[in-house]
Order: C-alpha cells, then structure tokens, then sequence
C-alpha cells in the first residue's frame, strides 16, 4: 500500500443535551477525522480514523490542538519519511516507527487506525475479521452525566431504559454519589448498574466509597488519579466493589501493573488512551489470560469510532456490556449512517474495514478545519 495524502479534519457538533463529569460540562464535541488516502496496484481506497482527544486536557494531558499538531508535525511526517525510504508503512509497523514519539496515544491511535482502515478496504476485510471477532453485535450501555438533580437523573435513566440499554453508568463525584445510586437502585431495582468517578476521589475518601458497597454495583471506575495505580490497589482492600481502571490504562504496561498489583479487578479498554486498536487487543488479551474482566470504553466519538469500538468490543474477554452507544446517545445527526441500538445491542459492521464511512454531504456541513499533507 502506497500512501498518498493524510489529511486531518476537525468536526464541530453540538450534543444533544450537556454531558456533566467530574471533569466538568460538554455542549459540543470537537473530533478529529483523519482520512488516510492509498493505493495499490492501480487501487485507490480512503482509510478513517477518528482522535478522542477533548478539546482541553481534562480527561488526558492530549487535546484536540496537541493531537492535530504532533500529527501534522511528527507522525504524518515520520510515515510518509519511512515511506519514502522505501519502506511500506502499515497499521502493523506503525507502533514502532512512531515509538521516538514519546506519548500522543490518542493521536498515535487515529493515524493507526486510518492506516488499518486503508490496509483492510483494500483486502477486502473487516477489521471485526482482522481482530479475530465472530460475534455479530454487542450488548451496548450508556453513560449518564451528573444531572441538576436526582429526580431529572431518574427521569434520564428511565429515558435510557425505555431505550433499550442495558447497562447505566452513572457518573459521580463528591456530593453526587450515593443519593444517585440509591435512587436508581430504588427506582429500578437491579438493572447493571455501575459507577464511573474520573479521578475525583482520594484514598482519604474510602469510608465513603464504602457505602456504595451495598448497592450491589458492577464496579467503580476510576475514583483515584490516573497516577495512583498503588493506591487503588489499597483502596480495592478497603471497599467491595470492584475497582476498575480508565485513566489509569494507558498502554499494555501499565495494564500489566495493575493486575500484578491488584489495582484493577476489571478494565475499561479504550483504544485511542492506549495508542490504538492493535494495543487494546494486547490489553484484551493480557485481562482475559489473568481473569480479569473488559469492557470496551467510549469518548462521544462518532460513527467511525463508534464502528471500530464495535468491533473491538466482539473479543471474548469483552465480558461486560460497554459505553458503545448509539449516535443518538449524544448527536442529532452523525456523520456515517447513525449507529442503532436492535434491542440493547449494537450491530458489528461487516464491510470491508471499519464497514463504514462519512457521508460526504454531512461531512462537509459538519467540517470546521482542515489539513492536508501530501507524500
Ligand atoms: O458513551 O461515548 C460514550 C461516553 C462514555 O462516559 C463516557 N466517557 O470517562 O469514560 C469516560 C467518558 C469520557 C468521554 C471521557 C469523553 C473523556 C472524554
């Protein structure tokens, strides 16, 4: 496969009602299209990838201009250089040519998964096949932000229900966790039910994590820093539910520490803050051999991501359901034909690729940037 052009398109669109973390208030989300063109032998594909990073370093030190910058500045160029050294550039290769590159996951991971993309259309395959997935959908949960009040969450929750979801997640912070819980465990009994704190505990509050113990959640994720892996192993000693990490994962090492460490009894796999689709099956693959439990993570991502956390989401160790939401979870229109939930599931594209692609009409409307870098 020869590679032409990269380019970096950023999207603006709004979101169907504000999403509230612990990390603060989105209204819109910002993502970064990156549109890998190749050919081979005559062949002439296009191969998309999608960036999670936000727009400010709240969730991860990335954000969408770090991401776009180290892109057009570092990994672009070290692709097209390796290239150009005579060398054919693939998803596959492409962890160690950009391994100088210290960190940029989320960026790492949308010019991979754009390179995959590309490789796989032109085969012929899909990257469901190229993960090794038989499945052919997958249960799909939501994520409910901190609402103005726990009436307004009861109200949501329903909403999502009704849907057809079937797991929640709440999201909580200090002073909105275990009103919250206990209403919807009153509310609706014992739905799935789990708890998501991005980082905004400390070790200090563990007696009152413990009163979420009676409520039977699936896990807690992420209530301490993203550096305090040691720490959450205490603090899984001193509470009963199961501790999961996000933040924390970022790459198969870090994964491998907290296992060994007891930090994680369950992992949220998300495959742009582990710098792709190649290294979250690492990760998969590490859980499963250790009995540990994954579940495949979401970023507001559109129907790109959306279509290859599908996928990913397939593999056997993906044992519980993930934040793969349909669009409508948060946008008035996407920009590929909109992901559905078919009762409580969302279907894995079978199409050569990630299966899907951007509407170009939408795409255009929704476009607010763009770059192209040539070979
Ligand atoms: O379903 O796509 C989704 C969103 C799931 O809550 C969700 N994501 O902390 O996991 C998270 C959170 C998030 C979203 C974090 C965007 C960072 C950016």
């Amino acid at each position: 496969m020869r590679i032409r052009s990269v380019e970096l398109l950023t999207l603006r669109m709004p979101l169907v009602a504000p999403f509230t973390t612990s990390f603060g208030t989105q209204t819109e989300r910002f993502p970064l299209l990156v549109r890998v063109t190749a050919d081979d032998r005559g062949r002439e594909v296009e191969g998309w990838g999608e960036c999670v990073a936000l727009e400010r370093p709240v969730y991860s030190p990335e954000y969408l201009d770090s991401a776009r910058e180290i892109l057009a500045r570092e990994l672009v160029p070290l692709v097209f250089a390796d290239q150009a050294a005579g060398r054919e550039v693939t998803a596959e290769s492409f962890g160690e040519l950009v391994r100088p590159i210290v960190g940029h996951r989320m960026a790492k991971a949308a010019l991979e998964l754009a390179l995959l993309d590309a490789q796989l259309r032109l085969d012929g395959r899909s990257l469901a096949s190229r993960l090794g997935v038989t499945a052919e959908s997958v249960p799909s949960g939501v994520s409910v932000g901190i609402q103005e009040s726990v009436p307004k969450l009861v109200e949501v929750v329903g909403g999502y229900l009704e849907d057809g979801y079937v797991r929640i997640k709440l999201k909580i912070e200090p002073g909105w966790d275990v009103e919250p819980v206990r209403a919807i465990r009153e509310r609706f009994g014992e739905v799935p039910l789990q708890v998501d704190a991005n980082t905004a505990y400390r070790l200090s509050d563990a007696q009152q994590l413990r009163r979420l113990d009676e409520f039977g959640l699936l896990l807690i994720e992420q209530p301490l820093a993203e550096d305090d892996i040691r720490q959450h192993a205490e603090l899984a000693r001193l509470i009963q539910t199961p501790v999961c990490l996000d933040e924390s994962i970022v790459s198969l090492a870090a994964a491998a520490d907290a296992v060994a460490l007891g930090a994680a009894a369950v992992i949220n796999i998300k495959a742009g803050r582990v710098g792709g689709y190649l290294e979250a099956v690492r990760i998969h693959d590490l859980a499963r051999a250790n009995g540990v439990a994954v579940w495949c993570g979401g970023m507001l991502e559109t129907g790109i991501g959306r279509a290859a956390n599908a996928a990913l989401a397939g593999l056997p160790g993906f044992t519980l359901p993930g934040d793969v939401s349909a669009s409508g979870r948060f946008y008035f229109e996407d920009v590929t034909e909109p992901v559905v939930l078919e009762a409580g599931r969302i279907r894995i594209p079978t199409g050569p690729g990630i299966g899907v692609t951007p509407d170009p009409e939408r795409l255009a409307r929704l476009t607010v940037a763009r770059r192209t870098l040539n070979a």
